[in-house]
């Protein structure tokens, strides 16, 4: 997209004409979120003008050292001219009320994504926020110094489980490879993004891999609320493990179910290219990509399993012959046989 897209130029009418800027974020905040509202919040404080960076849940430990990450706050401290909303496919309830209700600008990459504000930049082709935010800043007046890159680069890494996913193209890595020359290095980026992973977050894997079940090609687990207070794990995530779930062979479609605190199951579903997930995630209240899609959905850890689990199981039908008989574990999910 090029200046000629008449976005781009309200955008950059808007950052040059307003001085007090609100950059926000969504909920349960992975390394796209964190980066894309620090490379955006920096770039803008580099042009004189006043920012505010929120992200409801704070940063978590992973991104702590990005530059600028001390300056996210929880809440909105103070007023605002614009607001713009990153890597957000849905105004979610959790995040803190904006004045007015809808944001003036929305960016993101999700496929799902309405267009709820007055400007968005909604671009389903990027691998990841943080890439859309690559692509424009030049046209937006904006610098990319090292510091911006080091937070562009890991944001586009951590989306793309490092330039893995199918919507990574031609275009990412040349965004990267141009962040690499300003100064980020995609080494030291890929060890923390991808590769580290804390002792409490792999005993927490461990009590989700004992529960990992399969139906012909369809792969489920879950994680609850005891597991992490059994391994120390801080989140309230499913740290990552649906990555492990959807490298398994023979599979086409995985899920996660994450029991919240409040009754609420966060289900995470991943797909092989060429099946669509996103739709059962909006059915049930949440959004996402193609072959990435998340809801929170109220309910037992047992009732949110029994419906959702026939339910994408019908989806994936439509997509592969059933040959095999059902390995399920009998019983347990009588409902899925
Ligand atoms: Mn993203």
């Amino acid at each position: 997209m090029f200046m000629s897209d008449p976005t781009i130029s309200d955008i950059k009418q808007i950052l040059t004409d307003n001085q007090r800027f609100l950059i926000i974020s969504h909920k349960g905040p992975d390394g796209d979120a964190v980066s894309s509202v620090l490379s955006l919040g920096l770039g803008i404080l580099s042009l004189d003008k006043e920012v505010q960076m929120v992200i409801p849940d704070g940063i978590p430990h992973e991104f702590r050292d990005l530059p600028g990450a001390t300056q996210v706050q929880r809440c909105i401290s103070k007023p605002y001219d614009i607001s713009i909303i990153l890597d957000c496919s849905d105004l979610e309830r959790s995040l803190p009320v904006l004045d007015p209700q809808l944001p003036d600008i929305n960016i993101d990459h999700h496929i799902s994504n309405v267009g709820f504000a007055r400007f968005n930049l909604i671009e389903p082709e990027a691998g990841a926020t943080a890439q859309i935010l690559a692509a424009h800043f030049p046209d937006w007046g904006l610098p990319i110094d090292a510091q911006i890159a080091v937070s562009l680069l890991t944001g586009i890494v951590s989306d793309t489980l490092g330039f893995r996913t199918s919507n990574t193209t031609s275009q990412t890595l040349q965004i990267s490879s141009d962040l690499m020359t300003i100064g980020a290095n995609l080494n030291e980026v890929y060890q923390k993004v991808l590769l580290q992973r804390s002792f409490p977050g792999t005993q927490y894997w461990g009590f989700g891999l004992n529960r990992l079940q399969r139906k012909d090609r369809l792969v489920w687990t879950s994680l609850t609320i005891e597991d992490r207070e059994k391994s120390n794990y801080p989140g309230n995530d499913d740290a990552d493990l649906i990555n492990i779930l959807s490298s398994i062979e023979d599979t086409d479609i995985s899920i996660i179910f994450v029991e919240q605190k409040k009754g609420t199951i966060k289900v995470s579903w991943r797909a092989q290219a060429g099946i669509d997930v996103s739709a059962i995630a909006v059915k049930y209240g949440g959004g996402g990509h193609p072959s990435a899609s998340g809801a929170e959905i109220k309910g037992s850890l047992d009732l949110i399993q029994s419906i959702v689990l026939p339910d994408t199981y019908a989806l994936l039908s439509l997509h592969s012959p059933i040959q095999t008989a059902p390995e399920t574990k009998a019983g347990v999910y009588p409902i899925l046989g």
